[in-house]
């Protein structure tokens, strides 16, 4: 049986081809991939956070352990199953200017795709001005904004103010997440939703549209 204690051990540990080994053993042993995220790589991001804050862990560590993180959820991509095949709508995806945190939104993206969305990821530091450019190419239903700093949150309005300012706010819905965002931030800048983590941005995403 996959012991998915290691698998966060490795995870915590940095240690990305070894962490890309055990993933595909668990795999190869029958484990579910979701089984693999939520009770291994995701309790060990928590823990990787916990000791960033505590002192006990620094940024080339972190950053290790964010690369393994990145390599895992690669092979878990295909593996995450498609609630719906038909395509539930279009999804412009990014992580606000100044940010460079990618790994929840991508999380969040693979979770819209594997549910049937079409999501065009825009990846990290996306200006406001950004957004609008992807509005106006891709003419999405959903703008989803990720920030991880709260110095980066203020982006947030930004984009949203831009977005008004070219006309485009109202064929959007902006949802936004991140660990710094709330319920009651989303409301205060005017986003149309909030959700906590991947699995409920899907939910919130459909519940948009539908
Ligand atoms: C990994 C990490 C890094 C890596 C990022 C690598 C990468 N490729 O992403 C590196 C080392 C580069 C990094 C750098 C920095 N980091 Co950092 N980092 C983290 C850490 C440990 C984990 C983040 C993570 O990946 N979590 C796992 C994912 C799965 O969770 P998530 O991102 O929250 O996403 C989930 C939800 O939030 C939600 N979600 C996310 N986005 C969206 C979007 C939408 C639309 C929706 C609906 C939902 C949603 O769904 C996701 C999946 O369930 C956090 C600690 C923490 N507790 O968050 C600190 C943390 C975010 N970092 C922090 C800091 C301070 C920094 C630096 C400023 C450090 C420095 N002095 O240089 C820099 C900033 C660089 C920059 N300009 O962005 C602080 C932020 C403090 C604050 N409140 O502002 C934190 C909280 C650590 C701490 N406690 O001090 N970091």
């Amino acid at each position: 049986m996959t012991d998915l204690n290691k698998l966060s051990e490795t995870l915590i540990a940095g240690k990305g081809p070894d962490l890309k080994n055990q993933v595909q053993q668990a795999i190869d042993e029958g484990t579910d991939a979701s089984q693999i995220l939520n009770s291994a790589l995701l309790p060990g991001m928590e823990v990787v956070g916990e000791r960033m804050e505590n002192g006990d862990m620094f940024i080339p560590e972190v950053l290790m352990s964010a690369k393994a993180m990145s390599g895992a959820l690669e092979i878990l991509k295909p593996l995450l199953s498609a609630e719906e095949s038909k395509s539930a709508g279009k999804v412009i995806i990014g992580t606000v200017k100044g940010d460079l945190h990618d790994i929840g939104k991508n999380l969040v993206s693979m979770m819209l795709e594997s549910a049937g969305f079409e999501v065009i990821n825009l990846g990290v530091d996306i200006a406001p001005e950004g957004f609008v450019e992807a509005v106006k190419k891709h003419d999405p239903q959903i703008v989803a904004l990720s920030a991880l700093l709260t110095t980066t949150m203020t982006q947030m309005q930004k984009t949203i103010d831009a977005l008004k300012e070219n006309g485009l706010k109202d064929q959007v819905k902006v949802i936004v997440g991140g660990a710094p965002v709330t319920e009651k931030f989303a409301k205060e800048i005017g986003a149309e939703g909030y959700a906590p983590d991947a699995g409920s941005a899907n939910k919130l995403a459909r519940s948009l549209l539908h």
